[in-house]
């Protein structure tokens, strides 16, 4: 998989304060080498992860702090997101996708991590006409806790394995880099929506 390139994607994605405040790296558990295994990154990779997986909600924070209602939920085209409906999917797939990903990782054998489909979803749960504020606390959160746990993780809790419905064979560290390649896939597209905005409203 990617790790070093997907990091470095990440770290230049956040705003410069965030970066300021990520040279602070928290310890964990988290050690290369102990036990015998071999992980995918090392342990400066998996704390750039982990801080920039606690850092996203605040960077999301100030990419769209201060724009008006009616730009919050413009939709470029029928089948891209607005603002709130990017920032409502982040939050459910945080609570409904991996916060119970990593439960089921830790507590079951092999199992099967079911995939969401994020844009049934938006429709469904008409995320267009939810509160933006609302809706990103309960993203913050959710990824708080995440984070917790992530930050406590040994390497033999981070190659437990388990199947990801369309993905195929996953493990703990690897979902951990599926949740970070997943917010830079919606903070690039947040980013770019609101150039659009500048330019069209
Ligand atoms: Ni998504």
């Amino acid at each position: 998989m990617m790790s070093l390139r997907v990091v470095t994607h990440l770290w230049n994605s956040l705003a410069p304060s965030a970066r300021e405040d990520s040279l602070v790296l928290n310890q964990h558990s988290w050690l290369p080498g102990s036990a015998g295994e071999k992980s995918e990154v090392t342990d400066n990779e998996f704390q750039r992860i982990v801080k920039s997986l606690q850092l996203a909600p605040e960077t999301i924070r100030e990419l769209v702090s201060g724009l008006p209602d009616k730009s919050l939920t413009w939709k470029p085209s029928g089948t891209e997101f607005s603002i709130l409906e990017h920032i409502c999917h982040l939050r459910d797939i945080e609570k409904e996708g991996y916060a119970v990903r990593i439960e089921k990782l830790l507590t079951e054998v092999e199992p099967l991590l079911r995939d969401i489909d994020g844009n049934r979803l938006a429709d469904e749960r008409v995320y267009n006409r939810q509160n933006l504020r609302t809706a990103l606390l309960e993203f913050t959160l959710a990824r708080e806790n995440n984070v917790r746990v992530l930050q406590c993780l040994t390497l033999d809790q981070l190659s437990r394995n388990g199947i990801f419905e369309k993905v195929g064979s996953v493990s703990l560290e690897g979902l951990m880099i599926m949740m970070s390649e997943h917010d830079q896939e919606h903070l690039k597209e947040l980013t770019d929506l609101r150039g659009r905005l500048d330019i069209d409203q």
